[in-house]
């Protein structure tokens, strides 16, 4: 089932950051499988990039058009901004989730794992036919 948080977090990772110069420097790629140093290491790359005015808080104008997604699901003590303890400590919960085998590293077929869309739910089941006669 894919997590909303999880969802989130890869908004969080995959938006280009957002910057007032016309040339921003290009965000650094996650690459697999990853360690979950490397994903700290990267959540905190992506944190500097967009927060434009170095608070160590990422804000509406810094998220742009994920604003209320990001927000929603990292800012844990609701203050309406996320801080880089916020993004970091949701980034390592989702990689722990998405780890599925514990080792500590996340592959990609576990990062397409958990980012793979909700399987349709079941079709209802038939009404039950009366066994014999
Ligand atoms: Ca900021
Ligand atoms: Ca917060």
């Amino acid at each position: 089932m894919k997590s909303p948080r999880l969802a989130a977090a890869a908004a969080l990772l995959a938006a280009p950051a957002v910057s007032q110069t016309p040339a921003p420097p290009a965000p650094p790629t996650p690459s697999f499988p990853m360690t979950r140093a490397a994903a700290q290491q990267l959540v905190e790359q992506r944190f500097a990039l967009r927060d434009a005015n170095h608070d160590h808080y990422l804000t509406n104008d810094e998220l742009g058009g994920s604003a209320a997604a990001v927000i929603g699901r990292l800012d844990s003590d609701h203050d309406g901004r996320v801080s880089s303890a916020e993004a970091s400590a949701r980034t390592l919960a989702d990689f722990d989730h998405a780890d599925a085998d514990h080792d500590g590293t996340v592959t990609e077929a576990e990062a397409a794992a958990v980012m793979a869309p909700p399987a349709p739910p079941a079709p209802p089941a038939p009404p039950a036919q009366p066994q014999g006669q």
